[in-house]
């Protein structure tokens, strides 16, 4: 039985191994247009595709959900896109899975399971440089025979699959932007309520006693986050930054637990436990 773990209970091993399989996708020729980009753009396409089916009026009233949003396939069509996405680094490597970023409580870099890390998957922009994703300043400088000294190097990491229409996309580089939007100054919290509801993931799906409330508080909660890290995370491309895979890899962690307590038509809080919710710490993946 294979689990996705918090990253901050991931060994540097299991991170080295995880970081490397994912590489390894971007450089495995593409199924949807092969020779054209990588295996890992595949899975940005279909993302954008999902997003691009979505139609609104001109109002910005739902008339069409498309794949993957707003809509009660939210949960199902991500836990696919993970699993296929993982299957797929354990074909590389068999001992991966998944990592989730409790992004409820892992929100600076102090933070053990912060996934923003020089010896992870890179750390927040550089405001000077555009927001621009950078090396570790502190490592040695980069050349032909000194290779940048943690395995993910943001530098050489190159999104690819761009949004043509609409809007024109013209973000060619890899970018980060923590907390600048005004709309998404903060990360969700788990236990505090920081301005309501909409910021507090308890009290969310504590109240969403049915499916379709559940979807729609865990997707708004799941929204603010795009727009906390900004970027490439901003766009319909999101999985561009590897940390798309960890984000609705912690989202969907709680369903299993909440769904078998919603049909069982009962309080979240007195069925299970807020230290079950709460500490469950490992989940099977698929
Ligand atoms: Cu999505």
């Amino acid at each position: 039985m294979k689990c996705r773990k918090n990253v901050k209970n991931l060994t540097d091993d299991q991170k080295r191994r995880y970081v490397a399989a994912f590489l390894a996708l971007k450089s495995q020729d593409s199924v949807i247009h092969p020779g054209g980009q990588s295996r890992y753009d595949d899975f940005v396409e279909t993302h954008l595709n999902a997003m691009m089916a979505e139609v609104d009026d001109n109002l910005g009233i739902l008339i069409t959900p498309g794949w993957a949003h707003r809509d009660s396939v939210f949960f199902p069509w991500h836990r696919e896109l993970l699993y296929q996405f993982e299957k797929l680094l354990q074909a590389v490597d068999p001992t991966v899975t998944i990592p989730y970023w409790d992004w409820t409580r892992e929100q600076n870099s102090a933070a053990a399971g912060f996934p923003f890390k020089h010896g992870f998957i890179g750390v927040g922009g550089t405001n000077a440089d555009s927001d621009r994703v950078k090396r570790d300043p502190a490592a040695p400088p980069v050349d032909a025979t000194h290779p940048y000294i943690y395995p993910f190097d943001p530098e050489a990491w190159s999104p690819t699959i761009k949004v043509i229409d609409p809007p024109p996309d013209t973000l060619n580089f890899f970018q980060r932007q923590f907390g600048e939007r005004p709309d998404a100054p903060n990360l969700s919290q788990n236990d505090v309520t920081v301005t309501g509801t909409v910021t507090n993931f308890r009290a969310a799906i504590n109240g969403g006693n049915n499916y379709l409330t559940l979807r729609s508080r865990s997707e708004n909660l799941h929204n603010l986050v795009h727009r906390w890290v900004g970027g490439n995370m901003l766009r319909m491309t999101s999985p561009n930054d590897p940390v798309f895979f960890m984000h609705p890899s912690s989202l969907t962690r709680p369903v299993p637990i909440l769904l078998s307590t919603i049909f069982r038509k009962g309080s979240l809080l007195t069925k299970r436990s807020s230290s079950e919710l709460r500490d469950a710490d490992q989940f099977i993946s698929g």
